[in-house]
């Protein structure tokens, strides 16, 4: 196919029309429509289930249906009516399954009954749940010590699933939990735990209806996180301020329509979503929050000279914070100089960022991966709080901090204790209420836990959904470490790469899903999550699961422990013939869950709380703390640029509109203009000429890196898209293989898969591999 087929200019608003075909197109797909449809009605509301899809929350008031168009695919894609079962698996080998895309393996339906892996004659078979149990226990009671186990998490596990696996883990007597947030929002978690006592956005939804100014820094929510479109257009109709921060003009923050309001549709009234856009360099963030912070501070002894009114929150700075003198003598000694080179941005639009920030009594501050994934996200964030300390912007209405989270339950997973570096007080909660000596010191994270696989220390590898082997860097390297285990087992609902990268002992083990209704011994149970604005609620399935041989994850989870530990530290079985009890033991121990039984009766659900919304600090000092961090001298690591080669290009890996995290649903970008393919690189036309090659052209993208080992993909065509100079931008998880292990964020461990140094060339047509061509 030629290039014009496939790559276009897309000039529709975000959402609107094109959402809605999209919706439909993916509904027939699934040959399973009008079940679907009764599905979808129920996502979010009362007694229905919670979406699938992303952490955004909803209006406590809002009593309509809330949904979008990648929520409705989240919903379609696992309410499939195809079966992936024991016949699917004696017909395909596992090397043969290997071959085949990330799309197709999804694509294949519900993984269905429990299997095992038979190395002789490289396939699964059918094993019994009792069988799989004992499996897991067996490798498990034969390790040397806890810690060669490694227990993932991915964020769609219920709170119900998440407390029983970390009581599980704990009283088997390790903190391993490497887990989905490890890649995604740790530096939050790590720079507002500092900074200001807790880990978690400190704004509910309604601040987003009392913001003069909200910043969108780093994230693509129409794409993302699309029912954030609605309050932000709603913002900027009441004449509040949108400011975004990206390198691509992304179309989702440009223009929007909703699709569920249909006479705004008809009309084709496209209104802005965004006043302003501003495209830094990948990484520069850091240098122009940095940059607004000088300017605030001439303005401010500007003010006090002329003896106006001042620039920042005087009264609120001497009670709550901390700090300001050491921060604000490493604004004076940052010049300017560094901080526009770094920025990307020229220093006029660094001033019209200070002055709109300025001119709002009250800022939203969000961001998502943009900011997160970079080698000095922390100190980034750190001055992204420092900016709204400066001017009292945390706690009170319409202002905050708001890290937008990922997977629909990737917070309350933390919350419940998914974590490798367990707080003391839920550790002597824990130790407290069941009566067992907790393991203290700390477990693996994402990155360790394939460190420890590569040099055999860990030999188990347990998968509480998720892709372990995609989702992670250094595709190859990490395969080669999980197929040094002993055992790897996966819970899952589909199947995916990491199931076919075995160890020598396999198991999948099918589990519901959340649109599936969920039978104990004391009737349909509900299970809980929590939102980005810690607004815990309950959801129902609302499907007849499509086989009796899937159970529910905290089955599973009970399964595994009681075949582990017996009935150690509780009665297993118990606790699961009804959900109810799981939520007694989390209200004895978690902070905020007193009386949650009661609570979750409330539609809606309830609000866990934030102490520094509440201008409480539960920091070292006891006061909100301003950090004084220098900016990075420089962002290309040292140790490459020692090696003399100057990269070509600094390179980003993001999402497509039509994928979930490593979950392909189509081969569309459709905001990008991108139709039925993902090996391509958005680059400036200019440096595509620079580099001498042609827009349209195969390249080979190899990564600049210190241990000289190759990392390269190959066949990616060239995509001409209007970006700053000096960058390129390609979607996961094709690029994983150029991320290298060792490139992570300082104290997160998060992969740095927004900034990956790589040079150009031109593909050799031998080499190109094929990865997603369904
Ligand atoms: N439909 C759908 N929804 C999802 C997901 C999905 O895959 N599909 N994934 C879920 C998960 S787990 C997460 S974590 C979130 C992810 O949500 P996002 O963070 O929106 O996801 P990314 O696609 O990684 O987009 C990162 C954005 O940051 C920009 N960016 C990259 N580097 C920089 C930088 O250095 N500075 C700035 N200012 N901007 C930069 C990119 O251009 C891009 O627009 O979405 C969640 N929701
Ligand atoms: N290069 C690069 N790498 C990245 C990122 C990036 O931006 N760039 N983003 C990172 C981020 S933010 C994240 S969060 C991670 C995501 O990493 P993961 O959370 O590990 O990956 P997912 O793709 O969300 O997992 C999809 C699989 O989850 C299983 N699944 C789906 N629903 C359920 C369920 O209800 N229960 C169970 N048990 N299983 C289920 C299905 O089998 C499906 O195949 O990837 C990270 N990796
Ligand atoms: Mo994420």
């Amino acid at each position: 196919m030629n290039q014009k087929e496939n790559i276009t200019d897309y000039n529709g608003p975000a959402a609107g029309w094109g959402a809605l075909k999209a919706v439909t197109t993916s509904w027939f797909r699934s040959e399973n429509g009008f079940r679907n449809l009764r599905a979808l009605l129920k996502t979010n509301q009362n007694n229905g289930f919670d979406c699938p899809g992303c952490a955004w929350g909803e209006s406590p008031e809002s009593g309509m249906v809330n949904f979008c168009e990648n929520g409705a695919k989240a919903v379609n894609w696992e309410a499939t009516s195809r079966l992936v079962d024991a016949t699917f698996f004696a017909q395909h080998s596992v090397s043969e399954l290997f071959k085949q895309t990330d799309y197709w393996l999804e694509y294949q339906g519900r993984l269905s009954q429990p299997m095992r892996y038979d190395a002789a004659s490289d396939h699964y078979v059918p094993v019994s749940w009792e069988d799989a149990f004992a499996l897991v226990a067996q490798h498990l009671k034969s390790l040397e010590s806890p810690d060669q186990a490694e227990f993932y998490t991915s964020g769609r596990a219920s709170n119900e699933a998440a407390f029983l696996y970390q009581l599980f883990v704990r009283a088997f007597g390790t903190n391993n939990f490497p887990d989905c947030s490890n890649m995604c929002h740790e530096a939050s978690g790590v720079s507002m735990s500092e900074t200001l006592g807790v880990g978690k956005g400190t704004v509910v939804f309604d601040d987003f209806e009392h913001a003069d100014a909200i910043f969108v820094i780093g994230q693509n929510p129409g794409t993302n996180h699309p029912r954030m479109l609605e309050p932000l257009r709603e913002a900027v109709k009441r004449g509040a301020e949108v400011i975004c921060l990206n390198p691509l003009k992304e179309r989702g923050l440009e223009r929007f329509q909703n699709p569920q309001k249909p006479i705004e549709m008809l009309s084709n009234g496209s209104k802005p979503t965004s006043s302003a856009y501003f495209r830094p360099a990948l990484g520069g963030d850091m240098a122009v929050f940095r940059g607004m912070a000088k300017f605030l501070l001439t303005w401010e002894q500007q003010a006090q000279q002329n003896g106006d009114e001042p620039v920042f929150d005087h009264d609120f700075i001497r009670e709550h914070t901390s700090g300001l003198d050491a921060y604000l003598q490493a604004v004076e000694e940052t010049s300017w100089d560094h901080i526009v080179q770094q920025s990307g941005l020229r220093l006029d639009e660094i001033e019209t960022l200070a002055l709109m920030f300025r001119r709002a009594e009250r800022v939203v501050m969000c961001w998502a991966m943009g900011l997160t994934q970079h080698r000095h996200s922390v100190p980034t964030i750190q001055e992204v709080v420092n900016l709204q300390l400066l001017r009292g912007n945390v706690g009170k209405p319409g202002a905050g901090l708001s890290p937008v989270r990922g997977h629909s339950n990737v917070q309350g997973d933390r919350t419940m204790g998914i974590n490798e570096k367990p707080p003391q007080f839920l550790l002597d909660a824990i130790e407290k209420r069941f009566q067992f000596k907790v393991p203290r010191h700390h477990g693996d994270n994402a990155v360790t836990a394939i460190q420890a696989m590569e040099e055999k220390r860990a030999k188990v590898f347990i998968g509480l959904g998720g892709n372990f082997a995609q989702a992670t860097p250094d595709t190859p390297r990490t395969h080669d470490a999980m197929r040094n285990c002993e055992l790897t087992v996966h819970i899952a609902t589909k199947l995916n790469r990491s199931h076919l990268v075995t160890g020598r002992d396999a198991l999948i083990l099918p589990c519901l899903g959340r649109t599936e209704v969920d039978m104990q011994a004391n009737g349909p149970q509900g299970v809980t999550v929590e939102d980005t604005f810690s607004m815990v609620h309950i959801s129902y399935g609302q499907l007849k699961p499509r086989s009796d041989q899937m159970r529910s994850e905290p089955a599973i989870l009970a399964g595994i422990a009681k075949a582990t530990l017996g009935n150690f530290p509780i009665d297993w079985d118990w606790a699961i013939e009804d959900y109810g009890r799981i939520r007694d033991m989390i209200a004895d121990t978690i902070p905020g869950f007193s009386d949650f039984n009661h609570k979750i009766a409330n539609p809606g659900g309830f609000y866990l709380g934030n102490t520094a919304a509440r201008r409480e600090w539960n920091t070292a000092s006891g006061k909100a703390q301003f950090s004084a961090s220098t900016l990075p001298a420089q962002l290309i690591n040292e140790t490459v640029t020692k090696l003399g080669d100057t990269p070509d290009l600094i390179l980003q890996t993001m999402r497509s509109h039509d994928q979930y995290n490593t979950t392909l649903y189509g081969l569309n970008d459709r905001y990008r203009g991108v139709f039925g393919k993902r090996e391509v690189v958005f680059v400036s036309e200019d440096d595509i000429l620079r580099l001498g090659f042609e827009p349209g052209e195969k390249v080979d993208m190899v990564t600049l890196w210190e241990d000289g080992i190759e990392r390269r993909v190959s066949g990616f065509e060239l995509v001409p898209y209007d970006m700053p100079n000096g960058q390129a931008a390609a979607y996961y998880p094709e690029t994983n293989p150029l991320v290298p292990l060792e490139s992570y964020g300082d104290r997160t461990f998060t992969p740095t898969s927004k900034f990956v140094a790589i040079k150009l060339e031109k593909s050799k047509p031998d080499n190109i591999i094929p990865t997603t061509a369904a």
